[in-house]
């Protein structure tokens, strides 16, 4: 299978997921100004959302949506817990986590990176993006990662959307318990073969 991503992105989470879930892979990087692969190729023809992440499969069908994405990754390799067993509570568990981080974390953090947005607004976000850590670090409190002991795609998510507060003015270190967690998530050699393969590490 072959992911698309660019360094830095929302797709980091997918590629952390892949070096987590030990398969073998092929990663592509995209130019998000040009919108092309780094082969040359028009991501638009390849996805027409055009974001990334994307996932080719080995059978030459496309995923999009990272959510989906992870999830396929971690059925792949089931040996890694990357994922409850589908069908169980857990695994509805793991993916409320998904989707409260893509839907209020992730999205939370996208008006910040843009440039034409006022100063004023962008407070706005960063209040409400602070209510969201307030809960997180509730809920993390005493655990190791989201679903307690066990690690699954939703941390490499959560790390992933975490690291932008470096680049945006949110001091993270308000939330000491989001800081021991990205400390202890980084720690994990998938993740920093991810973040290697991404020129971060
Ligand atoms: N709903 C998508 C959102 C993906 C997304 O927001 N990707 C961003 C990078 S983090 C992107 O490609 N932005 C460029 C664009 O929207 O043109 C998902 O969850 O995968």
């Amino acid at each position: 299978m072959k992911l698309f991503f660019a360094p830095g992105a929302c797709s980091r989470a997918s590629h952390i997921a892949l070096y987590e879930s030990g398969l073998k892979f092929e990663a592509e990087q995209l130019d998000p100004k040009t919108k092309k692969t780094k082969s040359g190729e028009d991501y638009y023809k390849i996805t027409p959302k055009s974001q990334v992440p994307a996932l080719l499969s080995d059978k030459g069908e496309l995923l999009t949506e990272g959510s989906a994405i992870m999830q396929y990754i971690a059925d792949q390799a089931p040996d890694k817990k990357l994922m409850p067993k589908a069908g169980t509570w857990e695994r509805y568990k793991a993916q409320e986590w998904l989707n409260y981080i893509a839907a209020e974390v992730h999205k939370g953090f996208s008006p910040l990176f843009n440039k034409d947005m006022p100063e004023a607004a962008k407070e706005i976000f960063r209040a409400n993006l602070g209510k969201k850590f307030d809960y997180l670090s509730a809920q993390l409190k005493g655990h190791d990662y989201l679903m307690g002991n066990q690690f699954t795609v939703a941390d490499g998510y959560l790390h992933t959307v975490l690291n932008w507060t470096k680049h945006l003015n949110i001091d993270l270190s308000k939330w000491p318990v989001l800081m021991g967690y990205v400390e202890k998530v980084s720690s994990r050699p998938g993740v920093q073969a991810a973040l290697k393969a991404e020129g971060a590490a």
